[in-house]
């Protein structure tokens, strides 16, 4: 008896020293600086569509560099491999974490409803980025930050007019064909409403628009089986500086020329972007004429949303970043859209040598 007590008695004291030792180190771990800054973050899931371009990579790099733990924040970032079911997987799962912030840059604009619901359902504001949602109720998303595709389409288009004016070339004799972003995404609808447009008010001949995806792949596809098509092309309007590096290949290998000489015999290159050095390079070797830039640095202004709603702040509902319009050819210097004036940023070897960043 004695025996059995004396034993039960060092199994109650054993156990006793062993959960003393637990509760101890689980206090250890409450103090430790590593566990508690990262229950202080604040955990981000950012579903990018896709890395289809130039422009797509530096966006991700700006959101990655921004959304830091040394900024204090978690960020979980999901590719959506240019697939819209793959980014509603991504922001359902962001919804089970319970992330404190979904950022969608969508690949598309509709389709959304459904998801943005669930989130709306769940308490997680969400941000959209770059592209936008079309949804019937605004209250589906918190915000969104990006640029205004369709005056970026303004003046690439204005920019051919006035260029088209200042050497007499007649409308008619601009044979244009449209190589377009991702049908359906915002910077496709916007840009390609620029030109036709402008096509219409002008009178210029736009032979067709067939998407490119965004790709120079794509692009240089695109343009080879155009220029099977059609003889007469003097313009390619490219939705994106990708798609420019695709087509100019294709048009270099069918033994042609690019550039501003359209009436004898050059095809203009025109594009949007600007944001590698080999777009810059392509324009001041007049590869490619005219670019209207698109700018993706979008990781700072996300982060000064996020801050505004900590603080109980409401950041605008759209937000547009200013941008501007590049060439290395002189003829237009500034151009006017709807009563607004926009310089063109001639570029020149002596304004890009010792930049070395990557635009
Ligand atoms: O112009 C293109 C990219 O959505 C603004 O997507 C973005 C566009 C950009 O792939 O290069």
């Amino acid at each position: 008896m004695y025996f059995k007590r004396v034993i039960a008695t060092a199994i109650i004291l054993m156990l006793g020293i062993w959960f003393a030792g637990c509760t101890d180190s689980a206090a250890h771990e409450n103090e430790n600086p590593d566990v508690e800054a990262a229950s202080e973050r604040i955990t981000v899931g950012f579903s990018q569509l896709g890395a289809e371009s130039d422009w797509r990579s530096e966006n991700t790099e700006s959101m990655k560099a921004t959304f830091t733990e040394e900024n204090g924040y978690t960020l979980i970032f999901e590719d959506g491999q240019q697939k819209q079911a793959n980014q509603i997987r991504a922001i359902r799962m962001f919804i089970q974490q319970e992330v404190d912030y979904i950022v969608l840059a969508p690949v598309m604009e509709t389709g959304w409803e459904t998801v943005l619901q669930e989130a709306k359902d769940a308490g997680i504001p969400v941000i959209i980025v770059d592209r936008k949602v079309d949804v019937s109720d605004d209250s589906l998303f918190t915000c969104w930050i990006g640029s205004d595709f369709e005056l970026e389409g303004k003046k690439a288009a204005e920019w051919l007019n006035r260029y088209a004016t200042a050497k007499g070339i007649a409308p008619t004799d601009i044979h244009v064909v449209n190589i377009q972003g991702t049908k359906g995404s915002s910077p496709q609808i916007g840009r390609t409403k620029g030109l036709a447009d402008a096509a219409r008010a002008n009178g210029w001949d736009l032979m067709a628009e067939v998407p490119g995806d965004f790709t120079q792949a794509k692009g240089k596809e695109v343009m080879e089986s155009l220029l099977r098509q059609y003889a007469d092309i003097n313009v390619v309007y490219c939705e994106n500086d990708n798609e420019a590096f695709g087509a100019i290949e294709a048009i270099e290998a069918a033994g042609k020329k690019v550039g501003s000489d359209i009436t004898g015999g050059e095809i203009m290159v025109i594009s949007f972007d600007g944001v590698n050095r080999e777009a810059i390079r392509y324009t001041l070797e007049g590869k490619i004429t005219c670019i209207a830039e698109c700018n993706p640095l979008h990781g700072p202004r996300v982060k000064a949303m996020i801050e505004a709603l900590e603080t109980g702040g409401t950041p605008e509902k759209f937000s547009y970043v200013d941008e501007g319009i590049f060439s290395a050819d002189q003829t237009v210097d500034v151009l006017n859209i709807d009563g607004t004036d926009y310089e063109v940023t001639i570029l020149t070897e002596e304004s890009m040598s010792g930049d070395d960043k990557n635009r």
